[in-house]
């Protein structure tokens, strides 16, 4: 399926802001669960992140037509998007976006997104709709109130181009699902009403919003705001990256030892930039807690 004829929707708000209006891009983020800040990257760190991203996950360009890949400590790898600490416009930003002048990093992502990579389920990062013990990764780095997506389109967010779509309002607590839709059991997706509680896979669902945004435009998404990512069908790989942030007064018991990566990357980070690495904790994505389901 191609989605080259989805047009940019005209809401009932504005969801994109520049530098100067942060606190409507807040309230809008608060209202309607996502938004866009426009020019938050110069072009030249678009193109060192786009490089570091191919380099970091894909430096031999062996992927392949139609695979996408998740690197999910990108921070490690990429002295480029440590640059991103160092510019002012995106720090006061995601002061405003997370609510706090103390910030810590939280997790970091990069994604390639070969040319005729699939559709992705539609989804919540929020991994706090039941409160039992931890069982994956997600379950202690997003069980927070932060925003769940700080996220950089570097080679811009466009239906025909892999890129993000989110629901709007879909970020309140207690929020059932699209009209004619209903949450699967662990909440963190949905299906058809009276199909399989399997999560959902289409752009056909009421509420849908798909972003269009430029390579050095941030997207925000609320910690629960349902989301999906279009197939990329064009021929050009799509690359994202994003740094989610949490209050650094708000530090996570981690099961998981800090991998020798991570340390690399504490000992190698700047020491002006250390109190950003408060409580970094890094990330084990095959860690699983006692009460994980085999299988
Ligand atoms: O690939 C995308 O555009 C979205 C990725 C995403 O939602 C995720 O990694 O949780
Ligand atoms: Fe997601």
């Amino acid at each position: 399926m191609d989605y080259s004829h989805i047009q940019k929707p005209e809401l009932g708000y504005r969801y994109e802001f520049t530098l100067d209006e942060l606190d409507a891009a807040q309230a809008c983020v608060e209202a309607h669960g996502f938004a866009i800040l426009k020019s938050v990257l110069t072009d030249e760190i678009v193109a060192e992140l786009q490089q570091s991203v191919k380099q970091v996950i894909d430096p031999d360009d062996t992927l392949g037509p139609g695979n996408s890949f998740t690197h999910t400590s990108f921070i490690e790898h990429s002295p480029a998007m440590w640059k991103l600490f160092d510019h002012e416009p995106f720090m006061r930003a995601q002061r405003v976006f997370c609510q706090t002048e103390e910030l810590t990093i939280n997790r970091t992502a990069a994604i390639i997104r070969n040319p005729g990579s699939d559709p992705l389920t539609w989804h919540s990062d929020f991994c706090g709709f039941t409160d039992g013990p931890p069982t994956f990764s997600g379950d202690i780095l997003n069980r927070g109130p932060w925003p769940s997506g700080l996220w950089f389109y570097i080679t811009g967010s466009h239906p025909k181009h892999g890129g993000l779509a989110v629901i709007e309002d879909s970020h309140i607590e207690g929020w059932e699902g699209p009209e004619g839709f209903q949450l699967t059991p662990d909440q963190r997706s949905f299906h058809r009403i009276g199909t399989e509680p399997e999560g959902y896979v289409g752009f056909d669902v009421p509420g849908m919003v798909p972003l269009f945004t430029d390579p050095g435009d941030e997207i925000i998404f609320a910690s629960r705001t349902y989301h999906s990512a279009f197939p990329n069908r064009v021929d050009r790989v799509r690359l994202s990256c994003g740094i989610g942030l949490r209050p650094r007064n708000h530090p996570v018991n981690a099961p998981w030892p800090l991998s020798a990566d991570a340390k690399a990357f504490l000992q190698a980070f700047p020491d002006r930039l250390q109190p950003l690495v408060e409580d970094y904790v890094g990330i084990d994505p095959a860690w699983r807690g006692d009460d994980a389901m085999m299988g």
